[in-house]
């Protein structure tokens, strides 16, 4: 292959294996598959944000390989000097401010619904962290779910349903993090922190604490688990017999 040949097929390689991981992800970009309605937005925000840089970079790389093709050096002369050109400093100037401007817009109207809180959730779970587990209270069906001491605590939701998780802490900061959720919340001693999630998928996934908390933070796994009605009412009565005296 030709030297010149060989440099542009390089060129379009590395283009390809940019792309590749975005192409391969459904267009997620990295992120997780979302299972809540609120991870949908979420992905939305972030799926916008970055087909506007990808437009942003062509845009730009797209200029920078014209200028280099178009004015490269062929001879001697000076090219011509120009010291100022006042509408194109002040379009650079004003673009970018656009352009940040709407993607704050689109993130505060995110932002909002994402926090928003139901008037009338379907389920409410009542978490408490501390080092160097979970416990999880359903305060409407007198149910307890903590761990043995030795495994990871496993709770279950309803698929279809509005949850509330309610947070508190008994000793240090911690972060309620399902990372399929693409929703995550503090845990911080005295504030009642507290949010919503629409469970749209059925699945089950791996939950953690999302601050470093202590020596043994690594340990504090939890499992969610969004079954059919029926199997979360069965699993309901299921705890209140295992935890019955
Ligand atoms: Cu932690």
């Amino acid at each position: 292959m030709e030297p010149r040949a060989r440099g542009r097929f390089r060129f379009a390689l590395s283009f390809g294996v940019l792309a590749l991981p975005a192409c391969a992800d459904g267009f997620r970009f990295g992120a997780p598959d979302p299972v809540t309605g609120e991870g949908q937005e979420v992905l939305e925000l972030w799926r916008g944000s970055h087909w506007v840089a990808a437009g942003v970079g062509l845009l730009i790389y797209g200029l920078v390989v014209f200028a280099v093709l178009r004015y490269r050096r062929r001879n001697d002369d000076l090219p011509s000097q120009t010291p100022e050109n006042i509408p194109v400093e002040i379009a650079y100037t004003l673009t970018p401010l656009v352009i940040v401007a709407v993607l704050f817009g689109f993130t505060v109207v995110t932002q909002q619904r994402v926090t928003a809180l139901s008037a009338d959730p379907d389920v409410v779970v009542d978490v408490v962290g501390f080092q160097w587990s979970w416990e999880f209270k359903y305060p409407e069906e007198a149910v307890t779910v903590a761990s043995d001491g030795v495994g990871a605590p496993r709770i279950v939701l309803p698929v279809g349903s509005t949850v509330r998780f309610r947070l508190a802490s008994s000793d240090v900061v911690h972060s309620f993090w399902v990372p399929r959720f693409l929703v995550k919340r503090d845990l911080i001693p005295g504030v009642n922190n507290q949010f919503d999630v629409d469970v749209v998928d059925a699945g089950e996934w791996v939950g953690r604490c999302a601050e470093f908390c202590g020596l043994d933070h690594y340990r504090m796994r939890f499992e969610v688990a969004a079954v059919p009605e029926a199997q979360y009412r069965a699993w309901l009565d299921e705890q209140r017999e295992v935890s019955a005296p």
